[in-house]
């Protein structure tokens, strides 16, 4: 098939366009180096060393003999450019990744947030609005989030997108029907996620667009079967207060003896899953597109769920790494239950990487080994989801 990755030189979408093309597809990167940028802002970088685009992809080429185009465009804002691009290389499948991704980044400020709903709306109406435009048929598929659902699963699991719900209808007859399931965003990011959700459910009624939607968990590990062969092609490691996530937080922060930072009493329950499984279920996903005129396709992309302080407890026994529970910088439930059904992806075929595999491997081949390029003042947590109180002195 011939794919276009959009987000290609992220975290996410870099080992999932060399897993494909790696698996003889065409694939071509389409990214605007928007996250290079964010570490320039933030004044931090991947913990792994990552290479530009450049490099990477002639390493690719040079140790498989696979072409990966790259062409660097703003989907929020070049449509022509990415309507013109789609008549060019008319393909298959378009994978989006293209979003601004971190919830801590976008309660910064007013301008975070102003950035984050701006770029991600934008960019998903753009792909969807030029694929219409541009009269081909090509399967969208998208990284979602678990975040859309909040993680309060009211005594249930958690479907997989949809709600079976019983209406009583005037004449008192009861009506059975399945509804997105109710939107709950615990950030400014997770909220464009919930919207993009409706974006799909229009294209896909009004345009008969083919998607899915991938409600993905939280992403650990680094490195893929690709990524793993050769220095120049390593994935980024995001080790930061804003772009770090819980797991990789932990492991690196374990490998530079800094306690670990539990937010709060550590009772958030979260979904997980690892990035060689992300590259798996993504091309499950393409291997098995919705016909034209269906609804939106949506698979929960997680393989296991874990509570905050029992994932800090796990590291701390596997490193001797010591636990700091911080105030947490968050507005979040301090405590919750999540029961997530994942039964698509099993019956497609995935075979779960488990953390209780991993953990250790992670530590010492990546976390330990580039622990050198940490800067250890760029782990705190700084961003706050509500502004603290001005203090009122009395005169
Ligand atoms: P990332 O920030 O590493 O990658 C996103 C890529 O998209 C970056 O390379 C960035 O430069 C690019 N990009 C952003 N806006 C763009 C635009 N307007 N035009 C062109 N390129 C643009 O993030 P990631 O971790 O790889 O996440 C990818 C997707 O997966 C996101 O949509 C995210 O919401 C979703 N997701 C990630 C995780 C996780 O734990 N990392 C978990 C669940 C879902
Ligand atoms: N947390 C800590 N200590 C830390 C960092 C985080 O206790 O040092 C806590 C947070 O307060 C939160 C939980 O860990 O309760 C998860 O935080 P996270 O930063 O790992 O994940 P999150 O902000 O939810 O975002 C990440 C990705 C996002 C994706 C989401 C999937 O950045 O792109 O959509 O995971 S999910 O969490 O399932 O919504």
């Amino acid at each position: 098939m011939r794919i276009l990755i959009l987000g290609g030189d992220g975290f996410c979408g870099w080992p999932t366009a060399l897993h494909l093309s790696a698996a003889g597809h065409q694939v071509a990167i389409v990214d605007n180096l928007s996250r290079r940028n964010i570490d320039n802002e933030l004044e931090v970088s991947s913990l792994t060393p990552i290479s530009p685009m450049g490099v990477r992809l002639d390493a690719w080429k040079e140790l498989t003999g696979h072409q990966i185009d790259f062409h660097r465009i703003d989907v929020a804002q070049d449509y022509d450019r990415l309507l013109n691009l789609l008549g060019e290389y008319t393909p298959d499948v378009v994978v989006h990744f293209a979003e601004q991704r971190a919830a801590p980044y976008s309660m910064k400020s007013s301008w975070h947030k102003r950035y984050t709903v701006n770029n991600n709306l934008n960019a998903t109406n753009n792909v969807l609005a030029a694929i219409v435009e541009s009269g081909q048929d090509i399967h969208v598929v998208h990284l979602g989030t678990m975040g859309v659902y909040g993680y309060g699963s009211a005594g249930m699991k958690i479907p997989e997108g949809y709600l079976r719900v019983k209406v009583e209808t005037e004449a008192g007859d009861t009506l059975e029907q399945e509804i997105l399931y109710p939107a709950n965003p615990g950030s400014i990011y997770h909220l464009t996620k919930t919207q993009d959700q409706l974006l799909f459910a229009y294209y896909a009624k009004n345009d008969k667009l083919r998607i899915t939607d991938l409600h993905q968990g939280i992403v650990w590990g680094t490195q893929t079967e690709q990524t793993k062969l050769d220095e120049r092609l390593i994935n980024r490691f995001d080790y930061d207060g804003d772009y770090g996530t819980v797991l990789n937080r932990f492991l690196m922060q374990a490998a530079v003896d800094y306690p670990l930072t539990v937010h709060g009493t550590g009772g958030q329950t979260r979904a997980f899953i690892h990035i060689q499984d992300t590259v798996r279920c993504i091309e499950l996903a393409i291997n098995d597109a919705p016909e034209s005129g269906e609804r939106v396709r949506i698979l929960n992309q997680m393989t296991e769920t874990h509570r905050v302080a029992d994932l800090a407890e796990l590291v701390a026994r596997i490193t001797g790494a010591r636990i700091d529970f911080v105030e947490n910088p968050r507005n979040e439930a301090a405590e919750n239950e999540l029961w997530v059904e994942n039964g698509q992806f099993l019956r497609l075929g995935l075979n779960p990487i488990t953390l209780a595999g991993g953990l250790l491997q992670e530590v010492t081949e990546i976390a330990r080994a580039y622990a050198d390029r940490c800067d250890t003042s760029k782990i705190p947590c700084r961003s706050l989801w509500l502004q603290a109180a001005p203090t009122v002195t009395q005169g």
